[in-house]
């Protein structure tokens, strides 16, 4: 298969294959990559435009139970952990919907003081920042029970992020140590059903391969998700996989992000600052990006994931820093009127009975 024919025919709208993303992803030359990239930023601008949307990262919980192999907050590293309460968690959402973000993201780990009483603490935490603002919500809670799905909906939730992160299942039992792996894959499927839109993410640097990552953008595909994402694996202090080598290059990363695009040419796709602070911002937007994730005000105690302090306290990952770089980046913020019309346009059917 000639494979700078394959693109173009993504990119003029025929559907990619499992096997023609498997082969894009597994060929790596530069002038093929740089090939593939451009396609996907002129569709993502074909469908979106220049406007980029920006999303407020709030970690309200670092406790968790799980043991995640790669990730910083498993329950048995030695770290210092916070929880923020409600009013806390209120005035950080204010202060970044003033600030101009368009969702807020409320993430946490599988926090069993939250999960108490069924998920209690989490509801309360989305009815809360729903009644305070006015911003698109995500909610972040990890792998929790269906019944809970229609309660974070009534409470105000407007997207779903539980991220699979391979959809190889040994690999899952090696990344995701004790956890069920149809369970988290059902989060998505119960969301949907409750009337959530819903993100998957793949993190890419754990021993996947082409063969997997392309796997599972199908299968992103399948379950509708509206938000997709790939996230380099940082190796983590304290944790069973410190030692793996860092990643030399986001290669695999931003490739995955191009060949979503093109499968996928209205999904929301993420530019994370997570990964590479807000120095990988333009080679994640010229991939094809649509959303600018893990904004975070400095000073006021919150976390990152895979960069748990990286360009937070300088102020980089502010939302006035990072606006100012986008549009050096020939982007402009989405306003809140775009935000929702796109959520609007696409919205699971069950919600749009309601
Ligand atoms: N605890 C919830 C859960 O696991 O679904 C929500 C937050 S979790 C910390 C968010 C995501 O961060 C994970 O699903 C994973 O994709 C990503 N992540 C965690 N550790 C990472 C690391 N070391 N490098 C890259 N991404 C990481
Ligand atoms: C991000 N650090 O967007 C966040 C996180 C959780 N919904 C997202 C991984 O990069
Ligand atoms: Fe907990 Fe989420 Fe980290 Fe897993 S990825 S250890 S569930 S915070």
């Amino acid at each position: 298969m000639d494979l700078y024919n394959t693109i173009q025919a993504w990119e003029d709208g025929q559907k990619p294959t499992v096997d023609e993303m498997e082969a894009v992803l597994a060929h790596n030359d530069p002038d093929f990559n740089n090939a593939l990239y451009e396609a996907a930023a002129r569709v993502r601008d074909r469908e979106f435009g220049n406007k980029i949307f920006m999303y407020g990262f709030v970690y309200f919980s670092t406790y968790c139970k799980n043991e995640c192999a790669f990730c910083y907050y498993r329950r048995t590293n030695e770290i210092e952990r916070y929880r923020k309460n409600r009013d806390e968690v209120l005035e950080i959402s204010a202060g970044l919907e003033k600030a101009g973000i368009n969702l807020v993201d409320l993430t946490m780990g599988e926090d069993p003081k939250l999960y108490a009483d069924d998920y209690k603490g989490i509801v309360d935490i989305v009815k809360s920042v729903r009644d305070t603002v006015d911003t698109g919500i995500m909610v972040s809670p990890g792998a929790v029970s269906k019944e809970t799905m229609p309660r974070l909906r009534a409470a105000g939730g407007d997207i779903l992020a539980v991220y699979q992160e391979t959809c190889n299942r040994d690999l899952f039992a090696r990344m995701r140590l004790k956890q069920d792996y149809d369970f988290r894959m059902n989060q998505r499927v119960w969301a949907r059903e409750a009337g959530m839109l819903t993100e998957d993410g793949m993190l890419v640097g754990i021993e996947d391969t082409p063969r997997d990552r392309a796997e599972h953008i199908r299968i992103m595909g399948d379950m509708k998700c509206s938000q997709v994402r790939a996230m380099t694996f940082i190796p983590q202090k304290g944790t069973p996989l410190q030692n793996v080598t860092p990643p030399v290059d986001y290669t695999d990363e931003l490739k995955a992000i191009a060949v979503m695009r093109l499968a996928y040419p209205d999904v929301l796709i993420p530019a994370s600052l997570d990964v590479e602070g807000t120095a990988g911002l333009k080679s994640r937007v010229a991939a094809g990006a649509s959303v600018i994730t893990s904004i975070v005000p400095p000073d006021i105690g919150l976390a990152g994931v895979a960069q748990p302090e990286f360009n937070i306290n300088d102020g980089h990952r502010s939302i006035d820093y990072v606006r100012n770089l986008a549009e050096s980046l020939g982007r402009r913020e989405a306003t809140m009127k775009e935000f929702w019309d796109y959520y609007e346009s696409h919205r699971p059917e069950a919600t749009l009975r309601c």
